[in-house]
């Protein structure tokens, strides 16, 4: 098929709540998205960067750069564009995985589209509904995060996950095991941690917690493995994972026992379906992490966590944990703890155009001949 259009919009989607994090507190969600026209037949692609470069170092206006500059153009002048290939198109462009993710997500829908195939059936998934489990910010108070947490169990959420950072780890951890018991809890820390907090760190071990996410920076994975060696619970890496030959490392190395798979951190769903099959091969079980996508990311992310190796409930929530308002025209929503499969082509969902139209800042055509 032929890249006959892009298209970039820059979306300003406001956040039920104020959602903080070790490195930010975000108020609205500011987004980039990818549309393509592949022989006319259109697919979306949402790009998982954030305004700054905090998280990680890609962010929107950088993403957006490189798609115009560089990603777009190089798919324009290839001919033939495939999902499967796309990822190899892109190979001489060092890094900006959130960007090549982005536009490999926009060619996976217009292509399945075109085929009638959901994502789910390309990707090899095997179930119709995954769990769903919640990312729980940082709050002002403990009694405010009990509060949350309530609000979160009572929709049906059957795994809290909190953020911590140095002064809030644990403390809201002991509330929270006191006052809810045995529930399914795990941490992230976001890079918010040194090796010399090991010691802290081991006092988690005793709230029994699913694991530890990402205690330690990015590149620390020699850390990571000495970390691990100090602490009984589990640590699992987010930042640290960009590729599945990073996966394959870290595990040899022992700096993790747990992975989250992100797809737009590894350059895209094919490269995270890889990331899977390697955990798979050495036994480490996985979960799908959140980028406080809209439904678009949900959609696919709730596709790819719903292969057999997703062995623990992901950062998969419904559309409502995030967004009053989402931009697709069926939101995705939690029913008994669980999140429906979508069985459409491609992405499976629809884009709304009013609701799109609400939050856009800007929409640009891509020059497809430079
Ligand atoms: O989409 O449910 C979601 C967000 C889950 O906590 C979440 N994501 O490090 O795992 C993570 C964070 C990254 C985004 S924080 C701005
Ligand atoms: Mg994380």
């Amino acid at each position: 098929m032929k890249l006959t259009g892009a298209e970039l919009l820059h979306l300003r989607v406001p956040l039920v709540a104020p959602f903080q994090t070790s490195f930010s507190t975000q108020l609205e969600r500011d987004l980039l998205l990818v549309r393509v026209l592949l022989d006319d037949q259109e697919g979306w692609g949402e790009c998982v960067s954030m305004a700054d470069p905090l998280y990680s170092p890609e962010f929107n206006a950088a993403a957006a750069l490189v798609l115009r500059d560089f990603l777009v153009p190089a798919l324009a002048t290839a001919g033939d564009v495939r999902a499967g290939t796309v990822a190899h198109r892109l190979t001489p462009f060092k890094g900006h995985r959130m960007a090549k993710a982005a536009l490999e997500m926009a060619v996976l829908d217009a292509e399945l589209r075109t085929v009638g195939m959901p994502l789910s059936a390309y990707l090899g998934s095997v179930h119709t509904t995954v769990p769903s489990g919640v990312s729980v910010g940082i709050q002002p108070s403990i009694s405010a995060l009990l509060e949350t947490v309530d609000g979160y169990l009572d929709d049906g959420y059957v795994r809290i996950k909190l953020k911590i950072k140095p002064g809030w780890d644990l403390e809201p951890v002991r509330a929270v095991r006191e006052r809810f018991g045995n529930i399914p809890l795990q941490v992230d820390a976001n890079t918010a941690y040194t090796l010399a907090d090991a010691r802290h760190l081991a006092l988690l071990d005793e709230f029994g917690l699913l694991l530890i996410e990402q205690p330690l920076e990015d590149e620390d994975l020699t850390q990571h493995a000495e970390l691990a060696r100090r602490v009984a619970t589990p640590i699992c890496l987010d930042e640290s994972i960009t590729s599945a030959k990073v996966a394959a490392d870290a595990i040899r190395l022992g700096a993790c026992s747990v992975v989250n798979i992100k797809a737009g951190r590894v350059g895209g769903y094919l490269e995270a379906r890889r990331v899977h099959d390697v955990c798979a091969a050495y036994g480490v079980p996985v979960w799908c992490g959140g980028m406080l996508e809209t439904g678009l990311g949900r959609a696919a992310n709730v596709a790819l966590a719903a292969l057999p190796g997703f062995t623990l409930t992901g950062d998969t929530s419904a559309s409502g944990r995030f967004y009053r308002q989402d931009i697709v025209t069926e939101p995705l929503r939690i029913q008994d703890g669980h999140i429906a499969v979508p069985t459409g082509p491609g992405l499976g969902v629809e884009v709304d155009p009013d609701a799109l139209a609400a939050v856009t800042v800007s929409r640009e055509w891509l020059p497809l001949d430079t």
